[in-house]
């Protein structure tokens, strides 16, 4: 292709088509091929040549992000975008938090400048995050235990420890839950530290295999760094129960490895910020060392200011302060220092009592709507399925996600036959479903369930 064809940026265009293309440019000169005068020419040196991309194979589309591309193309009036995990309103539009606009405009009067942040972020930011993780007074902030800097959001975090796990536990395995959130493996992989999985999803009970988790990580090999989801599991919404953390705590001390928590949805869960924080606060008390990556694009609706931190919580001070060194000299070379709107919107809100109970009201809200889809769904497919099929699971899954245990088969069916847009493990975005549109979604849940194998 590349050899019949002359490439100007994104477009292609074929030979013939050059003069159509010219006329459209106009004669103003500005155009380097035309002031050539020999375009001919030009265009067959050029055809000539390969490409230097020519090895460069097209890439798979994302399993997640990619659902949304492939919405945005469909024309169909009925088309839902279950794909990924971003909270629409009953209305299926954005949300945008009243309390983030409250904060814009604080910094709007304010005049806060554009300065460049140091590599770590912002220190209002960077305080309020591990506060609002641990609790305000919990010895190991008291004690200045825990580095913190600030990340690119929870993705951005997990690289950051990604990488300090690689330049400082070569040969180090992390293990991850089976299933997890799709990009755990991308940058793991990235990262070149290497991964295995312990289990965690029973597809027969549609709950957790607790044995076979504890099993599996028992047996991984001293000093593993094993990951966790702190709350709302994805794409399960299973999380063990407060008795269970506290084996899963007991073993993974007896075995010496490193917990790293993964904490995207901290009061999307239960509605409560220290509710979802307990399974890590279980961690902190026994003073245990461990990862803790944040999010703020779920619970305060920033999904685009690429706002999170990395917390490494250590047995000394002295040690905080090494470690957060070394995050900031793997931070500098790869995006030299954070993005400041985000990080200034969290430490308005965080630092204000009022604006801070603000938003645990928008949360409760949103956390609340979701609840209420989720027993519509429930009753909608419980109302229109005659096959006694048991659909409590879909009760007993928390967070923005319900696994509904359609296989691939099954959700290609939901999204070619009833413009479904899902992810192709069965997860689907219950933050992206309106009251209106849950019997559609029941309809097209029990036609691929029952018609589709
Ligand atoms: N951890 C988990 C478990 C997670 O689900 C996400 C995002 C992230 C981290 C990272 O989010 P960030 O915006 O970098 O802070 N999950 C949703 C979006 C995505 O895939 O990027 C999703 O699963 O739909």
């Amino acid at each position: 292709m590349a050899s019949s064809m002359l490439s100007l940026g994104s477009t292609s265009l074929l030979p013939r088509e050059i003069n159509k293309d010219k006329l459209k440019l106009g004669p103003s000169g500005s155009n380097p091929f035309l002031r050539t005068k020999s375009l001919s020419r030009v265009t067959m040196s050029v055809s000539v040549k390969p490409s230097r991309f020519e090895g460069i194979t097209m890439a798979p589309p994302d399993p997640i992000l990619g659902v949304s591309e492939a919405f945005k193309a469909d024309t169909n009036e009925l088309k839902l975008n279950l794909g990924v995990g971003a909270y629409r309103t009953e209305e299926l539009q954005p949300y945008v938090l009243n309390v983030v606009k409250k904060a814009e405009n604080l910094m709007l009067e304010r005049g806060d400048n554009k300065e460049y942040l140091p590599i770590e972020g912002l220190a209002a930011f960077n305080k309020a995050t591990a506060e609002l993780l641990f609790g305000a007074g919990h010895p190991v902030i008291k004690e200045q235990k825990v580095a913190t800097i600030q990340g690119l959001s929870g993705t951005g975090s997990l690289r950051l420890a990604a990488a300090l796990i690689e330049r400082y536990f070569p040969g180090a395995k992390v293990l991850i839950s089976a299933p997890t959130w799709g990009n755990h493996k991308n940058i793991f992989n990235d990262a070149k530290v290497p991964w295995s999985e312990y289990r965690y999803y029973d597809p027969k009970t549609i709950g957790l295999d607790f044995e076979g988790m504890i099993e599996d990580i028992k047996e991984a090999p001293e000093g593993s760094f094993i990951l966790l989801h702190g709350c709302a599991h994805n794409p399960t919404g299973i999380d063990p129960t407060p008795e269970q953390w506290v084996k899963i705590a007991d073993v993974v001390q007896e075995k010496n490895h490193i917990p790293f928590f993964d904490v995207a949805y901290q009061g999307f869960a239960s509605g409560s910020l220290d509710e979802d924080a307990a399974s890590v606060r279980l961690f902190a008390e026994r003073g245990m060392e461990f990862f803790v990556a944040q999010s703020y694009s779920k619970n305060l609706g920033l999904y685009a200011e690429r706002i999170g931190a990395i917390n490494v919580v250590c047995s000394s001070a002295d040690a905080a302060t090494r470690v957060k060194s070394q995050l900031k000299r793997i931070a500098r070379p790869m995006y030299s220092n954070p993005p400041v709107h985000g990080a200034r919107i969290v430490a308005n809100v965080l630092g204000d009592a009022t604006m801070f109970g603000e938003w645990k009201a928008e949360m409760e809200m949103m956390a609340g709507r979701i609840k209420t889809v989720r027993q519509r769904l429930y009753d909608s497919l419980v109302s229109k399925d005659k096959s006694g099929k048991d659909w409590s699971f879909i009760l007993k899954q928390i967070g923005m996600f319900s696994f509904t245990g359609l296989n691939k088969a099954q959700s290609d069916n939901m999204t070619n036959k009833w413009h479904v847009y899902m992810t192709k493990d069965g997860r689907i975005s219950l933050a992206g479903l309106s009251m209106a549109k849950c019997e559609y979604l029941a309809d097209a849940i029990i036609d691929s369930c029952h018609n589709v194998s």
